[in-house]
């Protein structure tokens, strides 16, 4: 029997004395700060880690791959990420690709000598790879393409971006996928797998055409170029949150693409809310602080599946081509409607947001009226949830409240008060009914168009 063990209910049974218990500090000196996407994708979280990551140590991805698309704007030149933190351009952080992240391997090299065009310096030294992410093959991404075609004809087609996500994180699940660390270990068994991968996709896909031994030949080139770029990062984290550093997580694509809590089945492959950060790092929910949800002025989305607040009318046609609404990585027209309140709250029922980022309001500029969704009715019924179902949510009735616009310019604006006084109105209805102060106000694309709340 071991000392510990004599200690029962607090007592020491050999000699009857109170037990001194023993004071574990959890040892968290820093708590990790998450900017999570609050509708559905490109509210402007790039923007957003850019100008957080101005003094953080650590920038983190935790999960997707390299359908999400984000854009940073500094002094005039845009970067767009997709694979990367969009923290990479700060030359003082480090940068994690985490084990949720699913990773193409050729789709990341171009993306860093794309960047490296752009004046994107010295990265080798900052960027980390996680042994365990999984590896997104070619294979994979004609596989995305093949289904989509496929659920096309029969009218089911979900509009993914055809990055192989979707057949990625299917290959993770079923538990034939490849990681990082496959590649880096034992060549030979990495060949078998990969093999058995591609037949079974043959099988599966006739049409789909896979040089097996090219792709292998190709792969153990990638194996050296990313060797040096990988480590284990569950300790690399568990270290840097004990030291104090300052962390930063950046989720990509957003709370109604999650897997399980969007607008399933039109949603993405990953869990783009809050549990993917500990998933996907690693990381200890205690270790978690600020949660700050962006969230565009209005409301966009790209494929296809339910958009109550959709605009069919010339309004929605304004906000698509003065907010640029292009995707990202597929240059596909977003969707455009008025901002859902309602859906907000149910994306905060989920992440907790201690703060929200509100982007684009300067789009808004222009117009006489703006609504907002306040709730849906169903049959008759005011929803007291968020329905699960896509076919309920396509057959919701929205309400809506309308406030007086501002008509005016709001782009060289940086502080609250000098915001017009209906814009002001309309950042203050978001917080009373969210119940979560706004910190951030985005005016512009560029890093300085920002207004900070204190
Ligand atoms: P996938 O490719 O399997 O993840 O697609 C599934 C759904 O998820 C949507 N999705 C996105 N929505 C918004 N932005 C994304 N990133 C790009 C951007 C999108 C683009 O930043 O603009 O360029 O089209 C993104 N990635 C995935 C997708 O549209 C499907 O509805
Ligand atoms: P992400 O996926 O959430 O990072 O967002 P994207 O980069 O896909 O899309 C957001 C777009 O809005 C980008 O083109 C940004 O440059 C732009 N943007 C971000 N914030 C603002 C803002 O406050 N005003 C304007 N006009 N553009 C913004
Ligand atoms: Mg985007």
């Amino acid at each position: 029997m071991d000392a510990d063990s004599l200690h029962v209910n607090g007592t020491n049974h050999m000699n009857g004395s109170p037990r001194k218990r023993a004071r574990y500090v959890n040892g968290i000196q820093s708590k990790v700060t998450v900017i999570l996407g609050a509708q559905w994708g490109d509210e402007g979280k790039g923007k957003v880690v850019d100008m957080l990551a101005t003094d953080a140590d650590v920038v983190c991805r935790c999960q997707g791959g390299n359908n999400a698309g984000h854009t940073v704007v500094v002094d005039g030149s845009e970067y767009d990420f997709h694979l990367l933190p969009s923290g990479i351009i700060n030359s003082k952080c480090k940068s994690v690709i985490g084990n949720g992240v699913v990773i193409h391997l050729p789709g990341l090299f171009d993306e860093l000598s794309k960047n490296e065009e752009k004046g994107l310096k010295d990265w080798e030294q900052r960027l980390l790879i996680s042994d365990r992410a999984h590896l997104v093959f070619d294979l994979h991404q004609q596989v995305d393409g093949l289904q989509e075609q496929e659920n096309s004809e029969k009218g089911t087609g979900l509009g993914t971006t055809k990055k192989g996500i979707g057949p990625t994180y299917s290959s993770k699940a079923t538990r034939n996928g490849l990681r990082i660390g496959d590649l880096l270990g034992d060549f030979q068994q990495f060949r078998k797998r990969f093999i058995a991968l591609a037949n079974m996709y043959q099988r599966m896909y006739p049409s789909l055409s896979v040089d097996v031994e090219a792709e292998l030949k190709r792969y153990e080139e990638y194996a050296e170029k990313i060797r040096p770029l990988v480590i284990e990062t569950v300790y690399f984290l568990y270290k840097s949150v004990r030291e104090g550093k300052k962390i930063l997580v950046e989720g990509a694509n957003a709370a109604m693409l999650d897997i399980d809590f969007g607008t399933y089945p039109y949603v993405t492959s990953s869990n783009c809310s809050v549990g993917g950060v500990c998933t996907g790092l690693g990381l200890d929910p205690s270790s978690i602080g600020d949660v700050i949800g962006v969230v565009k002025a209005y409301t966009t989305r790209v494929g296809d599946g339910p958009f109550p607040t959709e605009l069919h009318d010339e309004i929605g046609e304004l906000l698509q081509s003065k907010g640029h609404e292009y995707g990202v990585t597929t240059k596909r027209k977003r969707r455009c409607g008025w901002l859902d309140v309602f859906l907000l709250q149910y994306t905060n029922m989920i992440n907790g947001y201690t703060a929200i980022c509100l982007t684009k309001l300067d789009i808004l500029d222009t117009l006489k009226e703006i609504k907002l969704a306040v709730g849906y009715t169903l049959n008759g019924k005011m929803l007291e949830s968020f329905p699960s179902s896509a076919a309920q949510l396509a057959n919701v009735q929205v309400e809506y409240v309308t406030m007086p616009g501002w008509q005016t310019c709001t782009e060289g604006v940086r502080t609250f008060n000098d915001l017009p006084l209906n814009a002001r109105k309309y950042v203050e209805k978001i917080e009373e009914i969210l119940e979560v102060p706004v910190k951030w106000i985005g005016v512009g694309k560029g890093r300085e168009s920002i207004i900070t709340i204190n």
